[in-house]
């Protein structure tokens, strides 16, 4: 199967005539054949938003919603298909995708659809020494938006930028991972069939210092939403803010789990479980830093690890696993690279670790036992590093004071949770971590509504609802002397 690139509503193949594999990480099977593009394709796909971008603004926001509906129910009526694209692609176990990332991807669009037909725009009167006037505020689109998207929630994270930047009324020039390309080729796909007029959804495949640097540097295009590794985020960085880019960065993390001895600790033990290993341990706010007060720490990390050695790690397809591949060989060296500091720094590795025994074609994939690691010290590189893989480390506090310093204790800041029945101990808590998000019994509940963003080096700026609505769009201030 080969992949090509969109140009609004058209395919195009690579004008390089390069192409490279994309592999199935639980097989390492070539799955299939995505272009090798470059900054021609990127101007090409330019080209076609500048089109598309001057239909899309002008067209009335009640049609925008309904096209982003119809893209919302395409996306549905497939989800069988994408799920089964999403885990081939990426690793995940075929039930989570099916689950979780698919119907993510369909409520982002809807969700857009929702808050552009209730966007109400503010007017205002005032009145001074040189007489009244009245002052309206109108948002205006970007024109072309550029989209850079990473490998552990390829649809969802795609999705999250594309819904509201389309609600906004802004062409879009999209790359996806290059480890991950194939559910962004369905939506373009879907986006066509939904109606969307040529030229609005642009996608172009190929590496991030080739494709994503040629869309970064690209003058015609006015903002850059990246989510991806924080270097990356720098280099991105770099290049957009000395041309005034509107930026939005989703970095790195390396996010803390507070249990409290007034937990309940069957909810903790569950939620800490799920907070370690969902998808892999690849998700930006998993929680790999697992810090437990001392009263407790004994009979958690037990139940803890009891239940980390028990969840099925093998074929993504079984309805059974738990676990799935991770993304690429590469990246498990490296998670298996931490995994041997960990020894090193001084640390016990409680569980989990080795590659499981599983029979072909898995024995080729990437799979690794979720890990537990014990007896580091907090400030040591395996617990403050982004692993972005499975693997969780614990240690021991004393007190809130000792566990918010623990926690803190890190350059990135994107999430927390919080695992305490005391009321006042969780809104302090919350208040003290130095993150973007917190959770307080409970781990990844979100309402599309807030905010979502770190501080640190964990981004800049925030998604999620108006956050997202303000970003893809521009505001006029109209004065008029009455
Ligand atoms: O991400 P990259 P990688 C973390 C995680 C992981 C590490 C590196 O720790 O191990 O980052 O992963 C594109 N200009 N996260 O290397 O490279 C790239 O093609 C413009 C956390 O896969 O940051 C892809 O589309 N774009 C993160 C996207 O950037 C460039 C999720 C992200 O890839 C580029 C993923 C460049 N110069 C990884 N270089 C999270 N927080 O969710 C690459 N890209």
């Amino acid at each position: 199967m080969r992949v090509l690139n969109w140009l609004g509503n058209t395919q195009a193949e690579p004008t390089s005539g390069l192409w490279m594999d994309d592999l199935n990480p639980a097989t390492s099977q070539v799955i299939a054949q995505i272009p090798r593009s470059d900054a021609n394709d990127v101007q090409a796909a330019v080209d076609s938003a500048r089109e598309g971008a001057r239909i899309w603004g002008s067209t009335p926001a009640q049609v925008r919603a309904d096209t982003l509906r119809r893209i919302a129910d395409g996306i549905d009526m497939e989800l069988n298909d994408l799920a089964r694209l999403e885990s081939t692609d990426q690793g995940k176990p075929v039930s989570l995708a099916r689950a979780i990332d698919i119907p993510r991807a369909s409520a982002n669009m809807r969700f857009f659809a929702s808050a552009l037909e209730q966007e109400v725009h503010q007017s205002s009167k005032h009145v001074s020494a040189r007489g009244a006037a009245l002052n309206y505020t109108s948002r205006k689109p970007i024109g072309v938006v550029g989209l850079i998207t990473p490998w552990n929630l390829p649809l969802y994270l795609l999705t999250w930028k594309v819904g509201p930047a389309l609600a906004m009324g802004n062409a879009i020039v999209a790359k996806p991972s290059e480890l991950t390309p194939l559910t962004a080729d369905a939506l373009g796909r879907i986006c066509k069939e939904s109606g969307l007029p040529a030229g609005v959804f642009n996608l172009v495949h190929g590496l991030g210092p080739e494709v994503g640097q040629a869309i970064v540097e690209h003058p015609e295009i006015k903002a850059i939403s990246f989510t991806g590794g924080t270097a990356t985020g720098r280099r991105v960085a770099a290049t957009a803010a000395p041309m005034f880019k509107k930026l939005n960065l989703e970095l790195g993390c390396k996010n803390a789990t507070l249990v409290f001895e007034d937990a309940d600790l069957d909810e903790a033990v569950a939620g800490a479980v799920m907070a370690g290993f969902s998808n892999q341990g690849e998700i930006c706010l998993c929680g790999s830093r697992l810090l437990v007060q001392a009263g407790i720490y004994e009979d958690f990390v037990q139940r803890y690890v009891e239940r980390v050695a028990a969840l099925r790690v093998g074929d993504p397809a079984s309805p059974d696993t738990q676990v799935g591949a991770l993304n690429s060989l590469a990246h498990r060296d490296k998670v298996e690279g931490y995994l041997r500091l960990a020894v090193e720094e001084g640390g016990q590795i409680l569980c989990g670790g080795k590659r499981p025994d599983l029979p072909a074609p898995f024995d080729r994939g990437a799979f690794l036992q979720p890990a537990v690691i014990a007896d580091l010290p907090i400030g040591c590189r395996t617990a403050t590093e982004e692993i972005f893989g499975p693997v969780v480390t614990v240690h021991p506090f004393s007190d809130e004071e000792q566990a918010l310093e623990m926690a803190n204790g890190t350059q990135y800041g994107l999430s927390a949770s919080v695992w305490t029945q005391d009321l006042k101990r969780a809104h302090r808590v919350s208040e003290a971590l130095d993150v973007g998000m917190v959770w307080v019994n409970t781990w990844l509940l979100r309402d599309l509504r807030v905010p979502f963003g770190g501080v640190k080096n964990s981004g800049v700026g925030r998604e999620g609802g108006a956050w997202s609505m303000r970003f893809y769009s521009e505001d006029k201030n109209v004065c008029v002397l009455l």
